[in-house]
Parts: structure tokens; C-alpha cells; sequence
């Protein structure tokens, strides 16, 4: 068979496969074109419950026609200008020296990607990463450098810590005389915006953005900026992107690690209950160690899993809107 046949009857047999297992998390929607032609029904997914306002904005653009790559950045900008959310963009928690510092990376259908580490005093590090992506020959910027290339490119300054913020910081720091004790992960801190998109068109998008871990240490990146770790997409395969301890993601890969296993032929749940296990078994102590996992394969299925419970994630669809709890290996 001719290569392009074959891919044809491959996609094909895949829509056919994907119809006849139809449950509602993995309603792959592919429609053969007359011209046999495989277009999806688009889907955004995206991490905790501030998913849900996030995956309103995504959808207008996908509802309407609009690509993934700007559906994933519309929609987490809405988390990232929230100053009630203390996780992501300008109302987020401090390093411990009081710095509220921002990371995102953003990734398209073309394996184009952008990212931004320690940003200060911008409102939509995402917007920066995805310029960091558009307009230079880099994929990652840091700190000051990254905050450069933000001002040259027109974004606009804004101060943190908001001064909520500032108030919690300095309580904390009252509180915590001994500034270098091992900062605890909690459950508070586990808010990290990931999100994932499949358009019209079938392709796939995905970004993520955070303040990161409350009171890290100054300089301190997670996995969230990490292409391949907090996001990834391949768009023959599918998209991951993970939320929680940031060095147990990046110890594996996590997100590579998740759309690898989708393309050996894993659906995106089993992937992430894989991913999640291979953090289980590289650390003796999982005590607060929460990690989650959230993937959507090519055809529109999704899957998610966490070590522990409390994970849940927005999904948004032309005929469903929920907020779904993800399985989870152990009870807290
Ligand atoms: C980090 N993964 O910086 C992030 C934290 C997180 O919700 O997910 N917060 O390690």
C-alpha cells in the first residue's frame, strides 16, 4: 500500500475503533470528510476548578473556528489575571524573599514552543512565552532577560507582590524565622494552570503557567517552564501537562514521558496512571508528594491520574462541560 493510503486507512481504522468505544471521556468525535478527510470536534481540558472560566475563554476560540495554539493562550490568561488565585500570574504567592516570580511555556501543532522562567512583574507570562516562541530563535528565557525581552516587546509592567500577597508574605515570614526549612508542599499550593486543546483542524496545542511553589527558594524553577516536563505536545500523538511537585515531574519527564506512552499505544488514561507510577517508584517518600497528570490524545480522548486524591480538571466539549475528579493511586 502506498504511504499515503496507508495513513489513510490507519486514521480510518482508528475513527472506527475510537466510535465503537464511545464512553463519555473518551467520545472521540471523528468525522470522515468526503474527501476522507479525518476532522475532530475540538475538546479543551485543563487543570483544578479554575479550569472552568479558563476553558470558557478557550472555547469561544475553538467554538469559533480558532486554532489550539490561541485557544490554550486565551484561555489561561483568564487564570493569570485572577488576583484571587494564588498560584498563577499576578496574584500568586512569593519566593521567600518575597519575589512573586512567573513560569509558563506554551507548544503548538508544529512542535514550536516557547517558555519563560523567574519572570517578575508581568501580567501574562504565557503571552511572553509564546512571544519568546514567535519572535526569537530560543525556546526558554529567564529572570531578567526574560523581563527585557518582555518590556521590548510592549508588555507592560505591573507590581507584586499584590498587596494581599505582600500581607500574607509577611506573616509567613514572621512565622517562619528559619527561612530555610524545607518548604512544605500542601494541597493550597497544587494550582497550576495546564491546558490542553485539540481544534477543528485535529491539531493540538497545550500551555501551562504558575507562581509555582509558594516561598521556593529565589531562583527556583519547577517543572511548569520545562518543555517536556510540565507540557508536551506531539501532534501525531497527543498533549500531557502535569500539576504538583515540580522536581518529582521533572525526575521523569513527565509530560514526554506521558505522550511517549500514547504513542507505544497507551489511551491518555493508562499513560498518566504510568507516569504517575514511575514517580511512586523513584521516591521512597511520598509524603505530600502530589503530582497529576492530564493528557488528550489526537482523537480527542482524555485521560488524567494524581498519586493522591483531591485532582480534578475542567473538560469542555460541543455537548459537555464538567469538572472532572481524577483517579488517583492513595488516599492522603
Ligand atoms: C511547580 N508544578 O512549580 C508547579 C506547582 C504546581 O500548582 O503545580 N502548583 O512545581
Amino acid at each position: 500500500m502506498e504511504n499515503n493510503k496507508r495513513r489513510r486507512f490507519l486514521k480510518l481504522g482508528l475513527a472506527g475503533a475510537a466510535l465503537s468505544f464511545i464512553d463519555p471521556f473518551k467520545a472521540s468525535k471523528l468525522i470522515a470528510s468526503t474527501e476522507n478527510r479525518l476532522t475532530s470536534s475540538p475538546v479543551v481540558i485543563s487543570t483544578w476548578n479554575h479550569g472552568i472560566a479558563a476553558n470558557k475563554a478557550a472555547w469561544e476560540v475553538l467554538s469559533n473556528g480558532g486554532n489550539a495554539l490561541d485557544a490554550v493562550e486565551s484561555g489561561v490568561r483568564v487564570t493569570e489575571a485572577d488576583v484571587s488565585n494564588r498560584s498563577v500570574g499576578i496574584g500568586g504567592m512569593p519566593d521567600r524573599s518575597g519575589h512573586v516570580t512567573l513560569d509558563a511555556c506554551i507548544m503548538d501543532e508544529n512542535s514550536n514552543c516557547g517558555s519563560v522562567g523567574c519572570l517578575e512583574g508581568i501580567e501574562h507570562p504565557i503571552s511572553v512565552a509564546r512571544a519568546v516562541m514567535e519572535k526569537t530563535q530560543h525556546v526558554m528565557l529567564v529572570g531578567d532577560g526574560a523581563k527585557q525581552f518582555a518590556l521590548d516587546q510592549g508588555f507592560q509592567k505591573i507590581k507584586t507582590p499584590i498587596p494581599e500577597v505582600k500581607a500574607e508574605y509577611q506573616k509567613w515570614k514572621k512565622e517562619n524565622k528559619d527561612l530555610f526549612k524545607k518548604p512544605e508542599i500542601n494541597h493550597e499550593n497544587h494550582d497550576t494552570i495546564g491546558m490542553l486543546a485539540l481544534d477543528a483542524n485535529g491539531n493540538l496545542s497545550g500551555a501551562c503557567t504558575t507562581s509555582g511553589w509558594a516561598y521556593k527558594l529565589p531562583g527556583r524553577l519547577g517543572d511548569s517552564p520545562i518543555i517536556g516536563a510540565g507540557l508536551f505536545v506531539d501532534n501525531e500523538v497527543g498533549a500531557a501537562c502535569a500539576t504538583g511537585l515540580g522536581e518529582a515531574i521533572i525526575r521523569i519527564a513527565g509530560s514526554h514521558t506521558v505522550v511517549e506512552l500514547m504513542r507505544q499505544g497507551y489511551t491518555p488514561q493508562e499513560a498518566c496512571k504510568m507516569a504517575v507510577e514511575r514517580i511512586i517508584s523513584k521516591h521512597k517518600d511520598l509524603t505530600n508528594l502530589q503530582c497529576c497528570f492530564l493528557a488528550l490524545d489526537k482523537n480527542g480522548n482524555v485521560g488524567s491520574f494524581s498519586v493522591y486524591n483531591g485532582f480534578n480538571y475542567a473538560y469542555t466539549s460541543a455537548d459537555k462541560e464538567a469538572l472532572i475528579d481524577a483517579p488517583f493511586d492513595r488516599n492522603w
